[in-house]
């Protein structure tokens, strides 16, 4: 099988794999791994994915795991170190994307890295946001990237993703596809460039993309990745292909062993939680669970039993993807950073209408920031500087996001639990 390494990998990447279960499968009884889950949001919406859940591209579709923050993520990867000593390997593979909160992941990869710089970090991801993030994950020295791509074709994408959200803008069907496409591959490109094995995950779904997928491998042959893992479609419970036919595993060995002629296949894929602990086929996740541990309760609260009110900016109430300026109502969430519910819609005046009666709008600015004085957080698309920074006068952060409201409010949470826990180092620190 060494034929299908790409050439030019250096030697010591190479030699490395031999330590990654997930890439070599001859060492995947040998070496274990551990998914830190500090990547809630994502950026896209799979049809088969309920976003209640882990990251379907590479979890079973049902699972839930916990997220954590970046300083969190660093206790709990020194406990697992400590009982587990053939851990090899740190993966970040959500709960949602793990460019969509770019900025945990990077954190937690640095943090860990300080305190031992020979383990292996991998990530997975969407590819969206592969373009712009790619040179800092060649510079963090991450070699191993999976990119899930379930189509090269934008009519076939348009039936797999519902719609995807990039620099504000959203955008469905075709146009959504061959955009998400047009990334995946520039940022695949990059990366391979710079010496990562590139691994493609393919959800196999029966009357969509299933006869497609060979011109997908064949694709990503070009590229230079270095396998594929085609897995099947489970049907997730409240997602668009609930009551899709689950992709039976013969049907997944015979297109892989179809595949395996262009391209090294994954065969012993696990499809892991976003915080699998553990040998790939012996998750040992509930022992590292923040709930059941009072190391980490102590740490850090990550689940915080305390209630947060968070203002949203949403046109139709199901996305964060309007501009706070442009709001006439905002939408008043209250819940403990898992689960919310709508306290209430508060009507106020639209302030950003252009250049025009000016000092009138900054009276309408100044009464739509006093109308969410009592909420922590306003969680909006966008925001102007003057209005960001009139609201953290008051106490309240603002912070942009662009996604569901379900998911824009765990991310809130999650950037308030983080920065919280910055201040209170920087005060030890003091
Ligand atoms: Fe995790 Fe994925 Fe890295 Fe492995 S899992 S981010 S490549 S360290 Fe592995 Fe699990 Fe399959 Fe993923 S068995 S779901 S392929
Ligand atoms: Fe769900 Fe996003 Fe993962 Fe798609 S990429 S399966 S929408 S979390």
């Amino acid at each position: 099988m060494s034929n299908f390494y790409p050439g030019n990998i250096p030697a010591h990447i190479l030699e490395e794999t031999r330590r990654h279960p997930c890439y070599s499968v001859e060492v995947h009884h040998q070496f274990a791994r551990m998914h830190v889950p500090v990547a809630p949001g994502c950026n896209i919406q799979c049809n088969y994915c309920n976003r209640k859940f882990d990251c379907v591209n590479e979890s079973r579709p049902g699972v839930t795991s916990e997220v954590l923050t970046p300083a969190l993520a660093l206790t709990k990867y020194r406990l697992v170190k400590e009982k587990i000593q053939e851990l090899t390997v740190v993966g970040i593979a959500g709960p949602g994307d793990a460019l969509a909160d770019w900025q945990y992941t990077k954190q937690t990869i640095e943090k860990i890295k300080e305190v031992d710089p020979d383990i292996i970090f991998c990530l997975s991801t969407n590819g969206l946001l592969l373009p712009k993030y790619a040179p800092e994950i060649v510079d963090l020295g991450i070699h191993y990237v999976t990119v899930t791509m379930n189509a090269i074709d934008p009519a076939i994408g348009a039936q797999i993703y519902k719609f995807v959200s990039y620099e504000g803008k959203h955008h469905e069907g075709t146009e959504a596809a061959a955009l998400l496409y047009k990334n995946q591959v520039a940022g695949i490109r990059y990366l391979i460039e710079y010496n990562v094995l590139v691994k493609i995950n393919i959800v196999m779904i029966k009357g969509i993309n299933d006869r497609h997928i060979p011109e997908v491998v064949s694709k990503v042959k070009e590229l230079g990745v270095f396998m594929t893992n085609i897995m099947p479609l489970i049907p997730a419970q409240g997602s668009a292909f609930a009551e899709f036919p689950q992709t039976s595993m013969k049907e997944i060995n015979e297109m892989r062993n179809l595949c395996q002629l262009d391209i090294r296949q994954m065969r012993h894929c696990q499809q892991c939680r976003a915080d699998a602990v553990g040998l790939l086929d012996e998750d040992r996740s509930s022992e590292f669970r923040i709930s059941s541990s009072p190391a980490y309760q102590a740490a850090e609260p990550v689940v915080p039993q305390r209630q947060y009110r968070i203002a949203v900016t949403s046109k139709y109430g199901k996305l964060v993807d309007q501009h706070f300026g442009h709001a006439s109502e905002l939408m008043i969430y209250q819940g403990n950073g898992q689960q919310f519910s709508l306290l209430e819609k508060r009507s106020v005046h639209k302030y950003c209408s252009g250049m025009e009666g000016c000092g009138e709008q900054e009276a309408k600015r100044d009464s739509t920031i006093r109308t969410v004085k009592d909420c922590q957080a306003v969680l909006t698309m966008r925001i102007g500087q003057h209005a960001k920074e009139k609201l953290a006068e008051q106490g309240t952060r603002s912070i942009e996001y662009c996604d569901s409201v379900e998911n824009g409010l765990r991310h809130a949470v999650t950037t308030l639990l983080a920065e919280a826990a910055a201040v209170r180092k920087g005060e030890k620190a003091g």
